[in-house]
């Protein structure tokens, strides 16, 4: 198996992070999304990327019948599928439902938002300068994880009880984005505490940023 990763991208950490807690193997191949592209643009845009992943985002898992799949939560999803143990939702429905939605936050209401593109755009197409690229993602980012820490029970250790499930999957990786642009998180002990309980974890190191093979 094969995953097309950033080491920066969150939506790449959060698979490295399922697999590593599966026990799947997989090679990282990287795929740089701010440059080394072979038009000297950026490698994720190249026409041989494209032909993997038409959107032109990371991560894509190549399965080893080449499978591609996308769409991290995706991923996310057909990793639980063809590997349920250990689990990474709870049993009951409407537990399930309450991990995926905390999930669903990260991955479908912020990331989007903090997207290299969409920072791109702000940067080029309506002169945003660094200071209001700051504000504008910190004020995102903040709105989701307030939701989050409302919505979250209290941990024990992890966010929805003894095991990580998708909530802890898809928060670590956006509390590394969180720190990055400045956030302050001291309002977010339940989240806090959850990530601390991950950061335990061997598999979550393995998955970290700076212990990916393209990490600068
Ligand atoms: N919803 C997608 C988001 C994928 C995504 O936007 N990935 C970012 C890195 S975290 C990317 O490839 N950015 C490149 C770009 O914006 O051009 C997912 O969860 O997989």
């Amino acid at each position: 198996m094969k995953l097309y990763s950033y080491f920066r991208s969150s939506a790449s950490y959060r698979v490295r992070i399922a697999l590593n807690l599966k026990g799947i193997a997989y090679d990282i191949v990287p795929i740089h999304v701010l440059r080394g592209g072979e038009d000297g643009g950026p490698r994720h845009r190249d026409a041989s990327y494209r032909a993997l992943n038409p959107q032109a985002r990371v991560p894509a898992l190549e399965l080893d019948d080449g499978t591609i799949l996308t769409q991290s939560q995706a991923i996310l999803e057909w990793i639980e599928e063809t590997h349920p143990t250990p689990a990474l939702l709870p049993r009951e429905p409407v537990l399930r439902a309450k991990v995926r939605a905390i999930a669903a936050i990260p991955c479908a209401d912020i990331q989007a938002l903090q997207n290299t593109t969409t920072l791109d755009r702000l940067k080029t197409q309506f002169g945003a300068d660094p200071d209001a690229l700051k504000v504008w993602v910190q004020a995102f980012v903040g709105d989701g994880l307030r939701a989050i820490e409302a919505l979250l029970p209290a941990p024990a250790p992890f966010a929805f009880g003894e095991t990580p499930t998708f909530a802890d999957v898809c928060l670590v990786p956006q509390l590394v984005a969180a720190r990055r642009f400045g956030l302050d998180l001291t309002p977010f002990p339940k989240i806090l505490a959850a990530e601390a309980a991950m950061k335990g974890l061997d598999a979550v190191q393995r998955a970290a940023p700076e212990a990916q093979p393209d990490a600068e």
